[in-house]
């Protein structure tokens, strides 16, 4: 079955390059760069890989980010990745990355942008792979933050096709980011955000209805509100659902309990994504793996979560 779900073309609608980072590059980086670690090796660090929450998450995320600090990381790491990629049929990515986790350490703005860009150019010329590029804003950051960010962003405008929002949810709602998506939208820019993955449904409808997004990052959530459920089916508004994240991360107890094959039996447009590959244990194959396992996912199921993908996607 792997093999068979390895082979099937797909799109990954919902990445972190940050979050594609193995502890294996994270070391030789952190090497290259002269970074002292706190962690003894490779071993160690992936033990430190148990989360209870996304906060417990994200607070080992932007540490590991840390090691981040030439163009070249940045391209080797999105390069890693796109091999990845082309190592499980994904023939189209869009994946994020978070301009604020290295402006707020004093990495360039452009640094990180052009060293991304150039590799999935590589990856579109060398690989055949075609990708667009998510601009997110941090959401515990104020909005002013977010809207700063977008205007250093402004001269590089072709290199990324949208933005979105992601970090820690609660107490972060989407309306606090109305203005800074307003404007994005006025550029041209498509949306996205996050929102339903720790967050209550209502932040689901802000997404919606405050910050206009086109598509709604993991949405889980939703099935507390039939009503929210009849409009996602309704408007067949795409949700990138992360399976291994969300029980990583504790969002449900166990794969057995998690709902996409039912929002997809009712009509939900779900996809499979993996978010974060390097700390939630697996690429999209991996994903999809797990909810054969778990779930007792068909080919026929995965057949249709694999084209929702390439149907949910939006970069030029
Ligand atoms: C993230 Cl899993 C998740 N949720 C929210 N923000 C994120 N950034 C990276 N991974
Ligand atoms: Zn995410």
């Amino acid at each position: 079955m792997y093999d068979w779900l390895n082979r099937l073309p797909k799109a990954e609608l919902h990445m972190h390059l940050e979050g594609s980072l193995e502890p294996e590059l994270l070391f030789t980086l952190a090497r290259r760069n002269a970074i002292d670690l706190p962690w003894a090796g490779v071993e160690q660090l992936r033990d430190a890989y148990a989360f209870n929450n996304l906060q417990e998450f994200l607070d080992l995320y932007y540490q590991g980010a840390d090691v981040l600090r030439t163009e070249q990381d940045f391209y080797d790491l999105t390069w890693a990745y796109l091999l990845k990629c082309q190592a499980q049929n994904v023939v189209h990515t869009e994946p994020f990355y978070d301009p604020q986790t290295h402006t707020e350490r004093g990495i360039p703005f452009e640094v990180a942008l052009n060293g991304i860009s150039q590799a999935l150019q590589d990856g579109r010329k060398q690989l055949g792979i075609s990708s667009g590029l998510i601009l997110s804003f941090l959401r515990h950051l104020p909005e002013e933050e977010a809207l700063k960010t977008l205007k250093q962003a402004m001269p590089y405008r072709d290199t990324f096709f949208a933005v979105g929002l992601d970090s820690s949810e609660m107490g972060h709602p989407p309306s606090k980011f109305q203005r800074v998506f307003e404007q994005a939208r006025g550029e041209g820019f498509a949306a996205v955000a996050h929102a339903g993955e720790e967050g209550p449904p209502e932040y689901i409808w802000e997404a919606l209805d405050l910050l206009k997004v086109s598509r709604i990052d993991h949405g889980v959530r939703a099935t507390e509100d039939p009503k929210l459920i009849d409009r996602l089916i309704e408007e067949q508004i795409p949700l990138t659902v992360c399976p291994l994240s969300n029980t990583k991360l504790c969002v449900f107890d166990d794969m057995a309990e998690h709902p996409i094959l039912e929002l997809l039996e009712r009509g939900v447009k779900v996809t499979v994504n993996s978010d974060d590959p390097a700390y939630f244990g697996g690429y999209v194959t991996e994903n999809f793996m797990a909810l054969h396992d778990s779930l007792g996912m068909t080919r026929e199921q995965a057949q249709r979560l694999a084209q929702n993908s390439l149907d949910a996607r939006m970069a030029p």
